[in-house]
């Protein structure tokens, strides 16, 4: 079966100030659809045309080589906004709640605010397209990486629990350039019910 954009699990504007409705129908109905649609086209008649994306994505280099680099692209990007419309939501915000999550922020971090702060210079930094991520390693600990483009953690099997998308599309209508007032701003509809899922995955 093909691919497809899952629905948003709240309403455009469910997520204003902070992020503004035309950019959700843009961003969801528009880059992620082309992401699919791109997917689609790169994977039909392959092998992998019906393989679950985490899959095509951890083994990337087994695909034929002229479908490496769309599958890359656009699977990366489809994965990734997949995950990035779960990790927001209308009731976001605040701390993560006390339990694993939050002490391993602590032991690995100090506190969330240097979370926080970590997570917005990585993504700051980021020089063009791409993503600021919380992984988590093996051993359980946090740290944080940001991605160019439409790179995933996941294609270096790591396994990420937060993670925020810093292409201009994300951000522009509202934050014009300011991409740090975006990433500041952010956290006020952070889903931490679900990264603290993630974590426990
Ligand atoms: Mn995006």
């Amino acid at each position: 079966m093909a691919h497809e954009v899952p629905p948003l699990p709240y309403d455009y504007n469910a997520l204003e100030p902070t992020i503004d409705d035309e950019t959700m129908h843009l961003h969801h109905d528009k880059h992620h659809q082309a992401y699919v649609d791109n997917l689609n086209a790169a994977l039909a008649g392959t092998d992998w045309a019906d393989k679950p994306i985490e899959e095509v994505l951890q083994n990337l280099d087994s695909l034929p080589e002229d479908k490496r680099t769309p599958v890359r692209n656009n699977g990366g990007g489809h994965y990734n906004h997949s995950l990035f419309w779960q990790l927001m939501g209308p009731d976001g915000g605040g701390d993560p709640p006390d339990g694993p999550l939050k002490d391993a922020i602590d032991q690995a971090f100090g506190d969330v605010n240097a979370l926080k702060q970590q997570v917005n210079d990585a993504g700051v930094k980021r020089f063009g397209s791409g993503w600021t991520w919380v992984v988590r390693g093996s051993d359980g600990a946090l740290s944080v990486e940001s991605t160019p483009n439409q790179d995933t953690p996941l294609m270096e099997n790591k396994h990420a629990i937060l993670g925020i998308d810093v292409w201009e599309h994300a951000y522009y209508l509202t934050y014009r350039n300011r991409r740090p007032d975006y990433l500041t701003a952010w956290w006020n509809v952070v889903n931490w019910a679900i990264v603290q899922e993630r974590f426990g995955v």
